[in-house]
């Protein structure tokens, strides 16, 4: 990329971050996400961590006063300072500080989902590019958020895996990332919506056309899903006997691979006891040896795991490649994830206006390219394909990925989505994590 432009997109990326910096966290977009949502500011640290280490630490220790008891790190902390009505379901909804027996006290209220664990490759990165004179302000910072992270590993090692497979239960698809995604439309599809007060939605009032955002139908059981949760009060025991959504998420059990990783790597550098250092490795094989057992023979996709229908979750979407995330994979395996990766079904599909993984394959039958998680483009699910790639050892196809980013995220604004074929920006515009990729790839030349 030429120079100039290059530096003109830093500086426009910048600012995208400085305006949604909300005073030591960041909204993860300035209308349809006005919270702090803990897997963006994973995401955000990372890209905040080539403007200013402080500033970057502070995303993450600012989302860990938060943290439950329990160790869960909250998938939105609430802004007290934003508009009664401006997010649904807001505070008022979840009300977590009086109900749930973990939840630190409020305000901030929290909501009591999770998202993936981002945040310690989050931290490690924030460390890694601190300028000499930072290292030790961010050492410090590293020794200050090890037991934090540790204790969110363990909570999502125990309370969402007690099978101990490898694999992270999800109770909601909120808490997967990818919401939306046609993954959930069969374990949705059998939830059994009760009574419930009326609601009214607000997304629908950010984005212009209704196709971009789940339908009705869909947000009812997202709703229900969430009334459950509410009436265990949380207990995790309760909720995993109970819940009427239960599922293996391949791609968040990845993350957390990935984060456990980088979490031995803190560990090394704050001198964590050895013990801690044999439990991370620990988790990191099983979470490798979980995932191997999900690979699915036709598509040579890695899938989900529906614990109540007992089966596993035939769709062909991007967080098939969980994986490759994960890491460690023998040459047999990559090569079969590079084939998947460049066949029609993603990033060699004809049609593409840019070689970028789609959110799901065209050839899924509730495909489509300009809806949430269903179809278009994520600029944050490229970076994690091309972070993936990296250290995969896949350099060249690294280095294609991030250049077709590029040049496609730095036409419209830092949209949330982009349709796969004509590169139109969807969803929100000024989406903070879009930033922070883009910021993280250009101080990758
Ligand atoms: C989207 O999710 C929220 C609910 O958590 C929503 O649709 O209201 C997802 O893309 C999620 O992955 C993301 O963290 C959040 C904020 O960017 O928006």
């Amino acid at each position: 990329m030429d120079a100039a432009i290059s530096s003109g997109l830093f500086q426009d990326a910048a600012d995208v971050l400085r305006r949604n910096d909300m005073g030591g966290w960041t909204r993860a977009a300035p209308n349809l996400y006005p919270h702090q949502w803990s897997w963006d500011a994973g995401f955000i640290a990372i890209g905040l961590a080539h403007l200013d280490t402080h500033r970057a630490a502070e995303e993450l220790r600012g989302l860990f006063r938060r943290q439950w008891r329990n160790g869960k790190v909250p998938h939105i902390v609430f802004n007290p300072h934003a508009p009664p009505d401006s997010y649904f379901p807001g505070p008022e909804h979840w009300v977590s500080a009086g109900l749930f027996p973990d939840a630190p006290p409020a305000p901030p209220y929290t909501s009591a989902l999770c998202q993936p664990p981002t945040h310690a490759i989050g931290a490690l990165k924030v460390f890694e590019t601190a300028r000499p004179s930072e290292r030790d302000a961010a050492a410090a910072f590293l020794r200050e958020m090890y037991p934090k992270l540790l204790h969110w590993h363990r909570y999502l090692a125990r309370a969402r895996d007690p099978e101990r497979s490898g694999l992270v239960t999800i109770y909601h698809p909120w808490e997967s990332g990818t919401d939306n995604s046609p993954r959930w439309d069969a374990p949705l599809a059998a939830v059994e919506v009760g009574e419930m007060p009326p609601y009214r939605r607000r997304d629908l009032g950010h984005v212009e056309d209704p196709e971009e955002r789940p339908t009705d139908d869909e947000y009812a059981r997202y709703i229900w899903l969430v009334q459950e949760i509410k009436a265990a009060r949380c207990d995790e025991l309760k909720v995993y006997e109970n819940h009427s959504f239960l599922v293996k998420d391949v791609l968040f059990s990845a993350i957390l691979v990935a984060a456990n990783e980088a979490l031995l790597r803190i560990g090394q550098i704050v001198g964590a006891p050895e013990g801690e250092r044999e439990e991370l490795l620990a988790s990191i094989e099983r979470g490798r040896a979980g995932l191997g057992a999900r690979r699915d023979d036709t598509s040579k996709l890695c899938l989900d795991y529906d614990l109540r229908a007992g089966k596993p979750v035939g769709v062909r979407t991007v967080a098939g490649f969980a994986p490759l995330v994960a890491g460690g994979l023998g040459e047999e395996r990559l090569g079969e994830m590079m084939e998947v990766l460049y066949s029609k079904d993603f990033l060699g599909h004809p049609g593409l206006r840019r070689p970028l993984p789609l959110s799901a394959s065209p050839d899924e039958a509730r495909f489509h390219p300009r809806s949430y998680w269903r179809g278009p483009v994520w600029p944050v699910m490229a970076w994690l394909i091309w972070w993936s790639l990296l250290r995969a050892g896949e350099y060249k196809r690294a280095r294609s990925l991030r250049d077709a980013a590029l040049a496609e995220f730095s036409a419209g604004h830092f949209a949330e989505y982009y349709e796969p074929f004509t590169g139109e920006p969807l969803g929100s515009d000024d989406q903070s994590w879009t930033a922070a990729v883009v910021l993280d790839w250009l101080a990758h030349e």
